[in-house]
């Protein structure tokens, strides 16, 4: 075990009853959590709520890409080791901002194209010299932490599968591991093991079974799968890969030596499709406890069992120690997609207790002695689409949430949105691309601003303060926008969030009051961390809008945006942040071509089904892609053809969707695009 380890552990252990700071006392932030447990909690208060009115701006830096920006950066002696969009990573001296060395992995354009939910990556793990990035082409890589260069790199996924990596890796004894993503393209999810210092595979978990004659794998889960996955399965689900990545959240447990795996939604959604409709379908939406040495099965505790709407259990885990009725409880925190704050026993994953953190129509509760939801049987959409509070956006997703342990309180960064759910009439499964099996006509947007507004009326964003032990909210701050950033709580009462709209804001930890805010002058997704070398205390961030929610939806935010930028702060920090890189859009000009209803219509469907999720609702662009409606390439059905049938831009994420989409049909979304131009030009 490295030393960092021993020592965290050992402070951990120490401070275990309730109340009682569960804090290290590390002044970096060595984890992508914080600390091993995950908390985001800085025991840090130099910074606190009598003089935040100081803070200002120390040092930023930017980087060269505009696309989502999610990633935590870790602080080890004394650098900072922060990724961006498109896997690329920098080294940055962590008091100064001087660039130490960048590492671009050179990730292909066409892998957009696998990636459900933006070109993003959440951060970098380091440890004993090296830094482990996970690259969204699958490349799980090692660095010499000093230099950059490159010390191994190893290929995690199948290249024929749309397999993408964004979340962090985590590093534990001599192993880094490592998930995946790309449930919603056909895949089946597993999570593997590797020696960090040769990048030697060491054990390899599936979460869910393969095709039930296949021969055994060799990988750890080979037995389990097969004991008590497979007979919760039905249908065809191995044809469409299952689904079930682990695409965000992996902790490891340095007081009771257990791996903790978050895994996603089925793949496709639409359990009637995926497995007749039958079955739990083991482990979608559960929690892994597994053997970190061998990757051998301990426990699961699953949240939706036969998974239905793109619910995942991927969001982080927070572990704790509380003292409950007079004993000690090692508790695991998680607040799902789907809506409920759960507290489950991490020595062997009883559920403890679980209570929604925001309103809910698919479930009445979670049965405290099963551990299932009381499901409201509307909610699976069999007969009839069902309007679901929350939905695939979830309640909460990978925007970190924190936990002070010193007052026993989860701040939560959540949404309340709402969309329907249908049975797809003719769904055909096509490997490789976007498939959900649910009804895409149903996800179409009006064209008609007012009506779009009523459709998105309840939707909303907001930083909540939970009591996990009453399991109950103690308050509430709305945003203006629904997705913001993640959070950071700290021993100076204090609690950092950026919002969707560009302020990086301070408030009280007791009652959600602003204290001081700065215009970042960019959307915020990414969570905060701090941390106090050499006895000044930094807090820092990485700036910039993108993500699913942030490139898919973004009807009111702001259109054009600057790179991605680190931000740090310190008390009487006076750095000024320079004006963002200009940039000119281009003119509103569809051309004269006139389209039948009928064309707009097809293409209105098809634009839903395949290129809504990059370039935004209703052909509105968030900022982040381009705006389809200002492309030139708009004016020609021969330039159009050469972005969609002769794939030029592919090195720019734009792959060629001649498989996807006859010339008949790319025609179709030309004039949608075109009637949604022609409709924003006369707003204009
Ligand atoms: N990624 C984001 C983001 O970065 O904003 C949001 C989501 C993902 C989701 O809501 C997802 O459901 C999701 N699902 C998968 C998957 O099922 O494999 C992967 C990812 C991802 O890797 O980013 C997301």
């Amino acid at each position: 075990i490295p030393l960092i380890l021993i020592i965290a552990a050992s402070l951990y252990t120490a401070g275990n009853s309730a109340g009682e700071s569960n804090a290290i006392a590390l002044d970096e932030w060595p984890f992508h959590g914080g600390s091993p447990l995950e908390q985001r909690f800085s025991p840090y208060s130099q910074v606190n709520v009598e003089n935040i009115s100081d803070l200002g701006l120390a040092w930023s830096f930017e980087f060269n890409s505009k696309r989502g920006q999610e990633a935590t950066p870790i602080v080890v002696d004394g650098v900072m080791y922060v990724s961006t969009a498109w896997s690329r990573v920098y080294a940055l001296n962590a008091v100064s901002g001087e660039m130490l060395w960048h590492f671009d992995p050179q990730v292909s354009g066409a892998t957009a194209f696998k990636a459900c939910c933006d070109v993003v990556n959440r951060g970098v793990a380091v440890s004993e010299g090296r830094v482990f990035l996970g690259a969204l082409d699958g490349r799980l890589i090692a660095l010499n932490a000093k230099t950059g260069k490159l010390l191994w790199s190893v290929d995690t996924i199948d290249p024929d599968k749309a397999y993408t990596i964004t979340g962090a890796p985590r590093v534990f004894d001599d192993k880094v591991i490592i998930g995946n993503g790309g449930a919603e393209y056909g895949v089946r999810g597993y999570v593997t093991a590797y020696n960090a210092s040769t990048g030697r595979e060491v054990w390899r978990f599936y979460t869910v079974p393969g095709a039930p004659d296949a021969e055994a794998d060799g990988a750890a889960s080979d037995q389990i799968l097969r004991e008590l996955a497979l007979p919760t399965w039905h249908g065809d689900w191995y044809k469409y890969g299952g689904g079930g990545t682990v695409w965000d959240s992996i902790v490891y447990d340095p007081e009771l030596h257990q791996l903790y795996i978050g895994v996603g939604n089925g793949s496709p959604w639409n359990h009637q499709v995926r497995s007749d409709g039958k079955g739990d379908n083991l482990f979608l939406a559960s929690i892994i406890a597994l053997d970190p040495d061998t990757g051998a099965y301990k426990w699961h505790y699953q949240q939706n069992p036969g998974e239905s709407w793109d619910f995942t259990a991927t969001q982080q885990m927070i572990l704790a120690t509380w003292n409950m009725g007079g004993r000690d409880r090692k508790v695991l925190m998680q607040a799902p997609k789907n809506g409920f704050f759960y507290v489950i026993d991490r020595s062997n994953g009883e559920l403890i207790s679980a209570e929604n953190f925001v309103p809910v129509n698919w479930a009445s509760g979670i049965d405290k002695v099963t551990g299932r939801p009381i499901e409201n049987p509307e909610a699976r959409y069999r007969e009839a689409p069902f309007v679901m509070r929350p939905n695939a956006l979830g309640a909460h997703s990978w925007h970190p949430m924190a936990y002070n342990p010193e007052k026993q309180l989860v701040y939560i960064p959540i949404y309340h949105s709402l969309f329907a759910y249908g049975n797809e009439p003719d769904f055909k499964f096509q490997p490789g691309i976007w498939n959900n099996a649910i009804d895409q006509a149903l996800l179409q947007v009006p064209d008609d601003p007012e009506e779009m507004r009523k459709g998105s009326a309840g939707f909303e964003g907001r930083l909540l303060a939970w009591d996990p032990v009453a399991q109950k909210e103690v308050w509430s701050v709305r945003h203006p926008t629904m997705q913001n950033g993640g959070v950071l709580a700290t021993a100076g009462h204090l609690v950092f969030q950026g919002t969707g709209t560009g302020w990086f804001e301070a408030r009280h930890a007791d009652t959600g009051k602003l204290l001081w805010r700065f215009d970042a002058r960019d959307g915020i997704i990414a969570g905060p961390v701090s941390y106090q070398p050499n006895g000044t205390q930094y807090v820092a961030l990485v700036a910039g809008y993108g993500g699913a929610f942030g490139i898919g939806e973004g009807v009111d935010t702001p259109k054009i945006r600057p790179n991605g930028r680190v931000l740090v702060f310190s008390l009487n920090g006076a750095a000024e942040l320079p004006l963002p890189t200009k940039e000119v859009l281009f003119p509103l000009d569809p051309p004269e071509t006139r389209f039948t209803e009928v064309q707009i219509d097809r293409g209105r469907l098809l634009y839903t089904t395949h290129c809504y999720r990059c370039h935004g609702a209703g052909a509105q662009s968030t900022g982040v892609l381009p705006d389809l409606r200002r492309s030139p390439a708009l004016a020609n059905n021969d330039y159009w053809r050469a972005i969609l049938i002769d794939g030029v831009l592919a090195s720019k994420g734009m792959v060629s969707f001649a498989e996807w989409m006859t010339s008949e049909e790319i025609e179709s979304v030309r004039a949608y695009v075109v009637h949604k131009a022609r409709i924003a030009q006369e707003q204009e």
